[in-house]
């Protein structure tokens, strides 16, 4: 089961292992790629963001590709990709995939028996028959995110051969709002990324560090809510035919799959019910030289770019909700020790205070992920030059599409 239809991607690897892994097929031949170029920057933003934990000053994330391109071009083979963890020197003991030495100081295997609630701990140890929650929550880490940054940054370099640009931004972090420009800045990222909580309001960005330096202070965590916006999309991508092949399905499955993601919104999203359907449908107008749109532009954009599950031309907008970090530094929450069943008090681990704006990075990994799906779904192509012909085709057809002719009756 999966929200890709051509395109699929795999992950492997615990937090404190040796590294991850990932393996991304259907990215078709010819595609001009560069791990440290398109790559790695990805990697870099992802680590970024005020909130995070002493994590992140360890790790210098950075793809070692071990296949799929050649001379500096996609082969149209599976890419796989390799991030060694650095911290993994420091785990060998305690992540060693051989037998523990019964010699050895039990201390040193860094079992932890006190599940935290929000994490997967309780219930991974429940359902794989586990006692020790160090071997759930080693996978169900977000580090897992990275290596989904890397294959999300090769569906944007695909994406960004033809046009379509996709960015995020935060719109808030615990109860700060921040109050957003419209139209949003020509490049979204550049504006984003220089902000250290990735918002687009000065004044909020303030706020937004007090906050989280609060939450710190109280031993708390928080979480947030950002955008992820893709441009240049052309209409036409998803199909109203099939529930499985509705794009806005496809996005919000993806994002949910997100570590810590619990809501997802297209477009205007929840408001959109609060509101009379006068002043949420976006009217249609005629803009000839808009050839993506099919010659169309839309008054306002509620739809966030998806109509019936399919794409508009306007800009795709999806919007996820990130729950706090459940590793509590103080007023840690009930309990029970798995060894004895005695209540307690949740555990600590290293953890981030908030990572929503390197969620929002997640977050445009996938969306671009399922685009290029949708991409390929619809131009198909084993070849870069393939998928530009049909493209190319297509774009002629919307161009040269004539008013008039027969009608039905
Ligand atoms: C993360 C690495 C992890 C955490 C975080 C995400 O590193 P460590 O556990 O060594 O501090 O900082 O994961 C969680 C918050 C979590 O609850 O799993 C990363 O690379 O993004």
């Amino acid at each position: 089961m999966s929200f890709l239809r051509l395109l699929s991607f795999r992950t492997a690897g615990e937090s404190h292992g040796k590294g991850l892994t990932a393996l991304l097929e259907g990215i078709p031949a010819g595609l001009a790629l560069e791990m440290e170029r398109d790559v790695d920057p990805e990697l870099a933003r992802r680590q970024q963001g005020y909130g995070r934990g002493r994590r992140m000053q360890i790790e210098s994330d950075r793809v070692d590709l071990l296949s799929g391109i050649r001379l500096g071009e996609t082969l149209g083979s599976p890419l796989s990709m390799v991030i060694w963890n650095r911290d993994w020197e420091n785990w060998t003991v305690a992540m060693s995939p051989l037998p523990p030495d019964p010699e050895g100081n039990p201390k040193a295997l860094r079992a932890m028996y006190l599940p935290r609630p929000g994490h997967a701990d309780l219930v991974g140890v429940l359902k794989y028959h586990r006692r020790d929650t160090r071997d759930i929550l080693e996978r169900a880490s977000a580090r897992e995110t990275a290596a989904r940054v890397a294959c999300g940054a090769v569906a944007k370099r695909l994406l960004a051969e033809f046009g379509i640009q996709v960015g995020s931004f935060v719109r808030s972090i615990g109860a700060v709002e921040a109050r957003n420009p419209d139209p949003f800045p020509q490049d979204l990222n550049r504006a984003a990324d220089a902000s250290p909580v990735r918002t687009l309001d000065p004044q909020a960005e303030a706020k937004m560090i007090e906050a989280i330096d609060e939450a710190k202070e109280a031993g708390d965590t928080l979480g947030g809510t950002f955008d992820v916006v893709a441009t240049g999309v052309p209409v036409g991508l998803g199909s109203h035919v099939a529930w499985d092949r509705k794009l806005d399905g496809r996005l919000a499955g993806a994002m949910m799959s997100i570590q810590a993601i619990k809501g997802v919104e297209i477009g205007l999203g929840f408001e959109g019910a609060r509101r009379p359907g006068s002043r949420v449908h976006d009217g249609i107008l005629r803009d000839d030289d808009d050839h993506r749109t099919g010659g169309f532009a839309r008054a306002s954009n509620g739809a966030g770019g998806v109509e019936g599950g399919v794409t508009t031309g306007t800009p795709v907008v999806v919007r996820a909700a990130m729950k706090p970090i459940s590793t509590l530094m103080k007023n840690r929450l009930p309990s029970v020790d798995l060894r004895k069943g005695d209540p307690d008090e949740a555990a600590t681990e290293r953890s981030d205070v908030c990572a929503v704006p390197a969620a929002a990075v997640v977050g445009e990994a996938m969306v671009a992920l399922v685009l290029a799906d949708a991409f390929l779904e619809k131009f198909g192509g084993d070849s870069v030059e393939e998928l530009r012909r049909n493209f190319d085709g297509y774009l002629a057809y919307l161009t040269q599409r004539e008013w008039g002719g027969r009608e039905v009756m």
